[in-house]
């Protein structure tokens, strides 16, 4: 059985967001494309309290309950069965969708029969390639869908070097178009 995960596709990583990746929300196109062809679609979202050591590194985004912290109104959520909520605490960064603290992601999966997991979403550099090493760590065949994510790319390179952390993990990059 084959999930789809989505990272972190929040108002605050796309365009006029408080840390913007460039054009984020045009991940929403191919993954809304594809929603349907899997068994169970699950989305991540970056849920931080106001004060956070994680701000240290990063301006003020996603706290919890405010409007940067919603879905990008252009994604689909219709198919969302669960969403995974993760850097909740004041000290850790929470990048991977596997230290979700609401639901254990690793247990959900395994519960609902998954084996295989596309990963989508935002940001390339960051929240999916944590999560998507995560995934193969922790048992699962990890697909990520390359024409289905973006990175922030504080150095031009850091989107390229993470896919190739990712594939050299274990990840399999594909595109939206295979699944
Ligand atoms: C993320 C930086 C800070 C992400 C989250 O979702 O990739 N990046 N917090
Ligand atoms: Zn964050």
């Amino acid at each position: 059985m084959k999930a789809l995960l989505i990272v972190d596709v929040q108002n605050d990583f796309c365009t006029g967001g408080a840390l913007e990746v460039k054009d984020g929300e045009s991940v929403t196109e191919n993954i809304n494309r594809v929603v349907h062809r899997f068994d169970l679609v699950i989305a991540s979202k970056d849920w931080h309290p106001e004060r956070t050591a994680h701000f240290k590194k990063w301006p003020v985004h996603c706290v919890r309950f405010s409007k940067g912290a919603e879905f990008h109104p252009s994604l689909n959520t219709s198919h969302i069965q669960q969403v995974f909520l993760k850097g909740t605490g004041t000290s850790d960064d929470g990048y991977s969708a596997f230290e979700a603290d609401n639901i254990d992601l690793s247990d959900y999966l395994k519960e609902h029969h998954i084996d295989q997991l596309y990963i989508a979403g935002l940001a390339t550099d960051y929240c999916v390639k944590s999560s998507a090493i995560d995934a193969v760590k922790k048992g699962f065949t990890t697909y990520v869908l390359t024409d289905a994510v973006k990175a922030v790319n504080i150095d031009p390179d850091d989107g390229n070097e993470a896919l190739a952390a990712m594939q050299q993990a274990g990840c399999i990059l594909t595109d939206s178009t295979s699944v």
